[in-house]
């Protein structure tokens, strides 16, 4: 199939950032066999994505305007210019009275060039901090002047390895054959969750703790690393204040928040002391929370303490640093004013001088993955804001918006770039078939088009394509086939390690193994394996079927819920209607619901971290059956 083939890479928001092959005849995607991470295969969301919008199921052809309260499709004409006319009274008594909010609903760098639009009118309110990896990767940034990035294929030299959190057979599938191989070469690899997984199926040892008991187990494992004589603190500092921090963090009190059996916690003693280099991945829920910095630089710490870091198979490893092609002054400040991401629906409810009047989402859909999404969802139907969504189809946040632009997905865009958050690979991403007239332009060509109705000159498709030729001339860029680049990451960490320290790890973290009450519980809400956050293959359409709510069997009976039955979830921020499942082997005092279904976020709070990172995993919930 290769000659007529397009070769493009997968731009979802997803750490492996797969290459492929794709027939335009035949509509078949095949694996790139020369990617070095991601070999012969790409996943069924990518295969059953391409075949939906290849066939234009379920994907918005005309702009939709409320009319009435209702959506009706408009002309382009008519949608464009009741864009252009809101943008202009707003801009003209301020800026910063429009809103421009952007996700990750693909990762394609040049994506950075829509930031001008905001700067060509004058600049909006943009907005800032993180609903993914922030916390965690602010708190790393403070270990070493410069990280190392550790390569994938480092587990193959790893002699232990520790997935803290990281669900890598649902959410990184290419770890999955490295882990399988690091194993036949005898690496022991544990896993730490909250809950059952696929990945259970991939681990030596499997440690099953309670919601956010990580941070206190961390720093006690550090203690028992201190006790055992094999570490080593040259090249630190901040040690003294960390070491007795540690001292302070008990075993019985560990065992009480953790839920881990002594068998349990020895065994993890036991299973760090091992001889050679330990690497430790760890996954994003677990920093989604007030401390989650702390958390990562307490896994940084340990690793240090065993005398793993900066050497081949060793290493803590989180979030590639996936901005780094990105020339820093490429874009340059486009924004007035900013907003928290993870509340953006509070912001809008509370933002004075000036208030916000136009809203516009593109390629996000906080009604389903921001925090407070009731919030949200209130003010989107405030008679005094205009709220536009820039989407391939009708998410949750577009149905609630006044306006909502189709634009072609990234298959169908021009050529652009991406990097992952796992490997070092830039690649291009190219058109996958021919969309000559067709009913859905880009992106870069609706702002540009906006522009002109506004009098301005066009920006946006040339930034973009100045961002694609900027990133592939980086200095240091090996190619390594057809469309692929090798970026040169730092190889080694750069500076001292520097210790966690301070009152902020004497959190109030031992409230957490306190019982709650019978029908009080932790949420979780980890990530789909039929979907990438809040689209997926199949969607909950609201209707009877879900979402299904999972607590452990012998909660669920002690509440009188049988499998199946109906009934709510409820916080003091709002309440959700689910269905009720047992899981097995999840612990007790957790209820698990997965992410990206409407209604979810509702049940979570607006308090953000100090940084405007998000707060996702913290949230409890009250279990109520119908009736
Ligand atoms: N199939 C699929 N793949 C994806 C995505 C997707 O939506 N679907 N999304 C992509 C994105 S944006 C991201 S950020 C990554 C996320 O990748 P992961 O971090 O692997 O995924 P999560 O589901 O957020 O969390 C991983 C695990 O953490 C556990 N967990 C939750 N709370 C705690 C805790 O307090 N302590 C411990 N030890 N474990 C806890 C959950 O049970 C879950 O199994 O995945 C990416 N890949
Ligand atoms: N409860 C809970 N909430 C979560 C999480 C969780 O684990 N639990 N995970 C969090 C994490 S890790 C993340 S990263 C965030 C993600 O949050 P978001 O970035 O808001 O959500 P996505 O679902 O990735 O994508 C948003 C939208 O972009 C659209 N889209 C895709 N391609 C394009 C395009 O080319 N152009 C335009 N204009 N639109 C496009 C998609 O159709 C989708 O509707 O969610 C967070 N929310
Ligand atoms: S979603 Fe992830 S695993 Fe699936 S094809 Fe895309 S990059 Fe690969
Ligand atoms: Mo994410």
């Amino acid at each position: 199939m290769e000659p007529k083939c397009v070769l493009s890479a997968c731009a979802f928001d997803c750490p492996d950032a797969c290459g492929f092959a794709f027939d335009p005849a035949s509509g078949e995607v095949r694996g790139r066999v020369d990617h070095p991470y991601t070999g012969g295969f790409v996943c069924h969301k990518l295969r059953g994505f391409l075949s939906q919008v290849g066939k234009r199921e379920g994907r918005l052809t005309k702009p939709l305007l409320r009319d009435g309260g209702v959506l009706r499709e408009v002309s382009w004409d008519r949608g464009l210019s009741v864009f252009a006319s809101k943008l202009s009274e707003a801009v003209r008594k301020d800026p910063r009275r429009v809103l421009w909010a952007t996700g990750s609903g693909n990762l394609r760098l040049d994506n950075r060039a829509f930031d001008l639009f905001s700067r060509a009118l004058g600049g909006f309110t943009g907005l800032k901090g993180s609903l993914c990896g922030g916390e965690g990767g602010a708190g790393l940034a403070e270990s070493y002047r410069v990280r190392r990035h550790v390569p994938p294929e480092e587990v193959l030299r790893s002699r232990r390895v520790i997935l803290w959190g990281r669900n890598v057979a649902e959410t990184n599938v290419h770890f999955v054959p490295l882990l399988a191989k690091a194993r036949s070469l005898g690496v022991r690899v544990g896993y730490v969750d909250v809950r059952p997984t696929r990945t259970d199926g991939m681990a030596d040892v499997k440690w099953t703790v309670r919601p956010g008991a990580d941070l206190p187990l961390v720093l006690y494992l550090c203690g028992r690393i201190m006790e055992s004589g094999v570490c080593s603190v040259e090249g630190s500092e901040g040690f003294e204040e960390f070491a007795s921090l540690v001292r302070g963090v008990s075993r019985d009190q560990v065992l009480g928040v953790s839920g881990l059996s002594e068998e349990a916690l020895e065994d993890m003693v036991r299973f760090l002391l091992g001889d050679g280099p330990l690497s430790v991945w760890a996954g994003w829920a677990v920093q989604r929370r007030v401390g989650g910095d702390l958390l990562m630089r307490g896994l940084d710490a340990m690793v240090f303490l065993l005398g793993s870091q900066d050497v081949p198979g060793g290493g803590m490893v989180f979030s590639a640093d996936d901005e780094a092609p990105v020339p820093s002054d490429l874009v340059g400040d486009c924004f007035g004013r900013w907003a928290p991401r993870p509340s953006v629906g509070r912001f809008i409810g509370d933002a004075k001088e000036p208030p916000v009047e136009v809203a516009v989402f593109s390629r996000c859909n906080p009604v389903t993955q921001s925090q407070d999404a009731g919030t949200l969802e209130e003010v989107l139907k405030g008679e005094g804001l205009f709220s536009v969504c820039l989407d391939w189809r009708l998410s949750a946040t577009a149905r609630r918006c006044s306006l909502v632009i189709p634009v072609a997905p990234f298959p169908e865009q021009p050529k652009g770039v991406v990097f992952s958050y796992w490997h070092d690979l830039i690649q291009l991403v190219n058109p996958l078939w021919e969309v000559s007239g067709g009913p859905v332009p880009y992106e870069g060509e609706v702002l540009d088009r906006l522009l002109v109705l506004l009098g301005e000159r066009p920006a946006v498709v040339s930034a973009a394509e100045r961002v694609v030729r900027s990133v592939l001339s980086a200095p240091g860029l090996v190619e390594v086939a057809e469309g692929i680049w090798r970026f040169p990451h730092p190889r080694r960490h750069q500076g001292v390690f520097r210790f966690p320290g301070g009152k902020d790890l004497t959190l109030r973290f031992w409230e957490l193994g306190v019982p709650k009450g019978i029908d009080l519980f932790e949420l979780i809400t980890p990530h789909r394996h039929d979907g990438v956050n809040g689209w997926a293959l199949s969607e909950w359409a609201g209707g009877g079927d879900g979402p299904w709510a999972c607590l452990s069997p012998g909660e669920l009976r002690a509440l009188g819920i049988a499998q199946g039955d109906e009934g709510w979830l409820e916080s003091p921020f709002g309440r959700a209607r689910v269905r009720f499942s047992s899981l097995d082997g999840l612990a007790n005092g957790v209820c698990m619901v997965f992410s990206g279904q409407e209604g979810v976020n509702r049940l979570i709070g607006p308090n953000i971290t100090p940084r405007w990172n998000t707060r996702l995993s913290e949230a409890m919930v009250r279990v109520r059956r119908e009736g």
